[in-house]
């Protein structure tokens, strides 16, 4: 039954059809499957099937667009239901998220940031497109003990090492941690660029933040 759902909204994100996507999303909240369950076991194949035809000159830009609205109208119901199942609420810690300068990819950065936010951190999202010096900024004012930085696009991914220099530069290191993620990003680069973390996905992200805080 439930890899009945899985498969439809992964048709639903490859169709760019957000009526079904979103019918199909209340229908598995309806019937007790879980909100992660339906993100990584439906949506997100039906996301990388897209971005893979794309890579192959299969499917094209208009397509990828169809299908990242589709795959957010179903997180729209999706993404209030993992909050509210979160149990306990004490703060672990301030995290300032965002996609690097360039990037307007975030439906990754979105997943990471709701994960972490259910998990116990307080999570202030500039959105996309960050400039090095917003994050900078906002860890100042928020006090922050981590800054995830996302990218999605090899031409962007340098963004996270200018992040990881500029919160050097604000006298920040060791105090404020800089964790990576994102497809193009990998354990050796965050090594490379002097990141605190690297983490493949978002349940990850949290297990790192965790272990970061501690
Ligand atoms: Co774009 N895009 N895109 N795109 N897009 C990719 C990334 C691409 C791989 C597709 C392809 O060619 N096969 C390719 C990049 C190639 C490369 O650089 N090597 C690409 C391209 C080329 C482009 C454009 C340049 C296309 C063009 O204009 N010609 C353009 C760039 C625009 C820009 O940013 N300046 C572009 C635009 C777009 C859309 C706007 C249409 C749309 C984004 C919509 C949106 O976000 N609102 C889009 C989409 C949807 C994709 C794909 C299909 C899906 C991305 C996604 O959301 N995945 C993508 C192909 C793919 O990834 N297979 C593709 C689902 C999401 C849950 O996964 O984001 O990987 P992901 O996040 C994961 C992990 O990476 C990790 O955890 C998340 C959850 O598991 N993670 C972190 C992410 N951030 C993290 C941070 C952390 C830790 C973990 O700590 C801080």
């Amino acid at each position: 039954m439930s890899d009945e759902l899985f498969a439809g909204l992964r048709q639903a994100v490859i169709d760019g059809d957000p009526a079904a996507a979103l019918a199909l999303a209340e229908r598995s909240l309806a019937d007790g499957v879980s909100p992660l369950d339906a993100i990584d076991k439906g949506l997100v194949p039906g996301l990388s099937y897209v971005g893979e035809q794309f890579g192959l000159g299969e499917l094209f830009l208009p397509d990828m667009m169809l299908a990242a609205r589709a795959m957010q109208k179903a997180m729209s119901v999706l993404e209030p239901e993992l909050a509210r199942l979160a149990t306990e609420r004490k703060v672990l810690g301030h995290v300032i998220m965002g996609t690097v300068k360039g990037d307007i990819h975030e439906i990754g950065k979105n997943l990471v940031g709701m994960m972490l936010s259910t998990s116990g951190f307080e999570v202030h999202d500039l959105g996309v497109d960050v400039a090095p010096e917003r994050f900078i900024e906002a860890a100042q004012e928020h006090g922050a003990n981590l800054i995830g930085v996302s990218a999605l696009l090899t031409t962007t991914m340098a963004g996270q090492r200018t992040v990881v220099e500029a919160v050097k530069a604000a006298g920040l290191a060791g105090q404020v941690k800089v964790i990576v993620g994102g497809a193009p990003a990998s354990a050796a680069w965050a090594a490379e660029i002097g990141a605190d973390g690297y983490s493949e996905d978002a349940m990850g992200a949290v297990a790192l933040a965790r272990q970061l805080v501690s």
